[in-house]
């Protein structure tokens, strides 16, 4: 298989971290949104990442849906994310917060990267800005409810756990929107919990700007 789309995106690094967990062997294309569009495009006409391209050239996109089918070739009991019920519902909603908070994230940085100066609309980041805390807000609480050590929804880690981790990283690395974490003390410690383990550690590369 080929993921295709930069480690520095938290939709790219959630799916890269699960592979590995799962020790599903993939070949990364480090392409980048803004230098490598037309070549993203040739996979994914939408042109964005994580594009997955699966050994008989089917090609998969979103985050979510190539999880979903990485969760199937390896079974319910190895899958992130629990199989049914109110875990699985729990699980899927702070996942959605999650990506909702990275995408807020992302509008602000695209805002700064893709827009000239005088064509920024301050009104616009600072909506984006506020949405972002809100989700993050949310997401620290659920932290905070399950206490210090504890993942965030069963007894083991999970879909949930990764996408909080990689996308309070990304949020505190990109310049454009350099989230404090103090502010949200129970998020920080799974992060930094999450960023110690060995799948964290490999997939972890410096910001780089989109444009
Ligand atoms: N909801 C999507 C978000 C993916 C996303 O926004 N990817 C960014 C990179 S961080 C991208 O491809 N941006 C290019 C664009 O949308 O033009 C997912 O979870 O896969």
């Amino acid at each position: 298989m080929k993921l295709i789309g930069m480690l520095d995106s938290p939709f790219v690094r959630r799916v890269a971290i699960a592979m590995k967990r799962y020790g599903l062997p993939f070949e990364h294309l480090d392409w980048s949104v803004g230098r490598d569009f037309a070549r993203i495009r040739q996979y994914s006409p939408l042109g964005r990442v994580p594009t997955l391209v699966l050994d008989d050239g089917e090609v998969l996109t979103e985050s979510a849906a190539i999880l979903d089918y990485l969760d199937q070739q390896v079974g319910e009991t190895r899958s992130l994310l629990p199989a049914r019920g109110a875990e699985r519902r729990r699980a899927l909603q702070l996942i959605a917060l999650t990506i909702g908070a990275a995408e807020k994230g992302r509008e602000q940085i695209y805002e700064s990267a893709f827009r000239p100066p005088e064509k920024r609309h301050e009104p616009w980041i600072e909506r984006c800005r506020s949405q972002m805390h809100g989700a993050l807000a949310e997401l620290h609480r659920a932290c905070a409810a399950r206490g210090d050590g504890v993942w965030l929804v069963g007894a083991q880690m999970s879909h949930a756990d990764i996408t909080a981790a990689v996308i309070t990283t990304f949020l505190t690395e990109s310049p454009a929107v350099a989230l404090d974490q103090a502010a949200y003390p129970a998020l920080r410690s799974l992060t930094a919990r999450c960023e110690a383990l060995p799948e964290f550690r490999e997939t972890h590369v410096p910001w780089f700007a989109p444009a």
